[in-house]
């Protein structure tokens, strides 16, 4: 029982005062919790390896100083006044369909309350391909907008003036054409090129890390961007010339910490390429931006922003930037679409409020919310209205925006920030010592350290370790299908067609060869590569036909996935379930004399791994004989390692909406060739209103976004002719 210490001399009511201003001790509250949970340890060991106690107070914040908003080192927001003087951008990424399509989008959001602009293209463009080329076929105007030529950029910006609206391009591959039509449309609404406001992705490192839309190998793309932040410098003073994102690591399955540190690395990289390439830090430092994820670890994301700002200026002091406005961390977020499901969606709408709130009262400069439908498609006008108005709600009615860095001084989130600095700060020494990020990303050690946080990540969320509501824990016992944009690709790329011909047939021909010709010239030599696109996009030169230019003397770049092992599987142990997949894989393997064999296909332009390595790496921990086959094939190319590699499943993982293309074809080649034996199944981000016609082009069997490995293992077993007990209803509700 808590006894009153009663002061000498002090009695009656001066004595009862004296109980409840007297401040208990730490372990007087440690005893007392200890006593409500029975000793029960409280502690939250995070994916991050933090151990996050129950209670923080001020001696886990000694010797922490968070400083003021608006000043060095910007750990409570790169802006004095912050969001009581200017709310953050709502800046919603949207892109699909043709130019026209997407224009008419962007006038009916604006309208509505979206205050910047960010374009999403569709994978053809990413990729440097002409909308008529072959390989594109499954891909034209279905993940983003599709963009061949100066023309479509005209209309893309029709009746919206480049001089007062900033556009943020996501575009990393095809950034030489992309910017040059850019500049060119610019110039052709009137508005010159200094007063071009916006920013580009412009971001390669992590598209050999995790987002796959490079087009050229490492060098070259380090160069084009050295290019960019030349130009831009020199003629774009307001234009952002790289968004550094972390974002789309952490969609790949990265920890807050792995996010963090390989994002502030990869800028710090960027910068010694500009230096190198001769630039003026200070010239061109302040309008280099950056991008994060924000997922469900609600303060963790708060913390990380702020912990981002800190290490960034800790880097630019250390590589030598004078000016204050270079070393401050502007940054734009998204809120996370992993953390999405396809169960139960409307429950995406609190899990986007809640992330939305991170991105705030971490100090954001800009964001988009998802939308509901994020899991199985591109928003519709009924889903894009509630993510935007999520933002307006946030702003316009909480009155969270009056106060600069309300958490600012909070005992957790203060000693949070810290942590994530010097755990983040570990892993970007390690990068430094190994020679910076382009030759990490090269070893190829980051990649498999987010991929081992994704394996080990989805076992948890499978085994129902992490709780995902609607999903693995309170799921419905019927889903109902919502209204999804559906978009009609072959319609699209006829029509994309049509334009590139008629732009093709009204330009001086020798002219526009001439200037790609330059082009080809400079990718040898050390002219500006975006000066001359500039000049290429203003004689009507395609996008294909720019990114050929350069591919002329650069080359193109592949890989094949290494999914890592024993993390899935290695989370199971000697769970019964699992033991009982492995015999089933053994008993196939004992009927057939080898062990079945998948290949884990990925067709199209489609980069988006994460979905068909952890497969890989969870069969594989089964004793599936795994082909790993590598990105962008056609159908046709998947066919011919299908029959070479002898498969007996093939596993076609479309997470860009390519399925209902590609996949037919695949098992219509594959029954030309005689090879209708071999099954094909489908995963990845398939709406339920397209599995009817997948199962009618021959489809085993389709898995949807979030699906249970284990249970897709059982699944592909059967297909192979070898039944897995029912889970128990025990073990399902366990
Ligand atoms: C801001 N300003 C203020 C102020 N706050 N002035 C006075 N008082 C305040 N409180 C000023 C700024 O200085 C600036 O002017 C101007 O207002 C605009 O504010 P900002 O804060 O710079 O915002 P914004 O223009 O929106 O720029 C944000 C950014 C930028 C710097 C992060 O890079 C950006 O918009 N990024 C978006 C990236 C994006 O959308 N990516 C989508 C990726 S999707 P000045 O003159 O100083 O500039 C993706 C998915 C996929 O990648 O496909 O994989
Ligand atoms: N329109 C809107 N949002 C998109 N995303 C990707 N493409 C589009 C698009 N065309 C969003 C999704 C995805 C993230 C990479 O960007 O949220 O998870």
């Amino acid at each position: 029982m808590h006894v009153p210490r009663l002061r000498s001399g002090r009695t009656g009511i001066l004595a009862e005062f004296q109980e409840v201003t007297d401040k208990p001790t730490l372990d007087q509250w440690q005893a007392a919790s200890d006593k409500e949970v029975k000793g029960k340890d409280l502690t939250w060991h995070t994916p991050e390896g933090i151990d996050v106690k129950p209670l923080y107070t001020e001696e886990d914040v000694e010797g922490w100083e968070p400083g003021l908003p608006g000043f060095a080192p910007f750990t409570r927001g790169v802006r004095a006044s912050m969001y009581a003087g200017r709310p953050w951008t709502i800046r919603q990424y949207a892109g699909f369909s043709t130019a026209e399509e997407s224009n008419a989008f962007y006038h009916r959001n604006l309208k509505a309350g979206q205050k910047g602009l960010s374009v999403a293209f569709d994978l053809a463009t990413h990729r440097g391909y002409d909308s008529d080329h072959p390989r594109v076929t499954g891909d034209v105007g279905k993940a983003g907008v599709a963009i061949d030529t100066i023309d479509d950029m005209k209309i893309l910006f029709d009746g919206i003036p480049l001089d007062k609206m900033s556009v943020s391009m996501t575009m990393n591959g095809a950034v030489i054409p992309i910017l040059a039509f850019f500049i060119v449309a610019g110039e052709e609404q009137g508005v010159p090129q200094e007063l071009l406001d916006g920013t580009i992705q412009n971001d390669i490192l992590k598209e050999f890390m995790v987002r796959n839309t490079y087009i050229y190998p490492p060098e070259p793309s380090m160069r084009i961007i050295s290019d960019i932040f030349g130009y831009t410098s020199r003629n774009m003073p307001k234009f952002n010339s790289i968004s550094i994102s972390g974002y789309h690591m952490q969609e790949a399955g990265a920890t807050q910490v792995q996010e963090l540190a390989f994002t502030i690395a990869d800028g710090a990289e960027y910068v010694k390429y500009g230096v190198a390439s001769g630039l003026d830090i200070d010239k061109f430092a302040g309008r280099l931006s950056f991008f994060f994820a924000i997922g469900m670890n609600f303060f963790m994301e708060i913390a990380k922003l702020r912990a981002a700002r800190v290490l960034w200026h800790r880097v630019m002091t250390k590589l030598g930037a004078k000016d204050e406005r270079s070393k401050m961390l502007r940054t734009h977020c998204q809120t996370s679409g992993v953390s999405l499901t396809e169960k139960d969606p409307y429950n995406n709408v609190m899990r986007t409020t809640i992330e939305a709130m991170a991105a705030m009262l971490g100090g954001t400069q800009s964001l988009h919310t998802n939308a509901l439908d994020e899991a199985i498609a591109l928003p519709t006008d009924f889903s894009a209205r509630i993510a935007r108005n999520t933002q307006l709600v946030i702003q316009e009615e909480t009155g969270m925006c009056n106060v600069v860095d309300p958490l600012g001084g909070s005992y957790y989130i203060e000693s949070l920030t810290k942590e994530l600095v010097d755990r983040a700060w570990e892993i970007i020494e390690k990068v430094e010592a190994e020679g910076g990020m382009a030759k990490a990303v090269a070893a190829g050690w980051p990649k498999a350290m987010i991929e081992e946080a994704a394996a080990a990540k989805a076992a948890r969320i499978d085994r129902r370790e992490e709780v995902v509501v609607g999903v693995n824990k309170y799921a419905k016992d019927k889903e109902d299908p919502i209204d999804i944009l559906d978009v009609d690709n072959v319609a699209v790329r006829s029509a994309q067609i049509a334009r590139i011909e008629k732009v093709k047939a009204g330009r001086d021909e020798a002219a526009c060869q001439a200037a790609l010709a330059a082009l080809t010239e400079g990718a040898r030599g050390k002219e500006n590569l975006l000066g001359l696109a500039v000049e290429c996009a203003r004689k009507r030169a395609t996008l294909g036909e720019i990114s050929s230019a350069m591919e002329a003397v650069f080359g193109r770049y592949g890989t094949s996935p290494t999914p890592v092992k024993g993390i899935y599987g290695g989370a199971y142990g000697e769970d019964v379930r699992w033991v009982g997949l492995i015999e089933g894989v053994s008993a196939v393997e004992r009927r057939k004399g080898r062990k079945p064999k998948m290949f884990v296909a990925k067709m199209g332009q489609d980069g988006h791994d994460r979905g068909a390595n952890l497969v890989s790496s969870a069969f594989g921990d089964l004793g599936f004989d795994i082909v790993a086959g590598p990105l962008f094939q056609t159908p046709a190319e998947a066919v011919e390692v299908a029959i070479a590699e002898d498969v007996d499943v093939v596993g076609a993982s479309s997470l860009a909406a390519g399925h209902k293309t590609l996949i037919p074809e695949l098992i219509n080649l594959l029954r030309e060739k005689g090879r209708s034996d071999i099954k094909v199944v489908a995963g990845g981000v398939i709406p339920a209103q397209d599995y009817q016609a997948l199962y009618d082009a021959g489809v085993s069997a389709i898995f949807g976004p979030g699906t249970n490995l284990a249970d897709a293992a059982a699944e592909v077993l059967k297909l192979l002719g070898h039944n897995m007990p029912p889970e128990s209803e025990k073990e399902k509700a366990a």
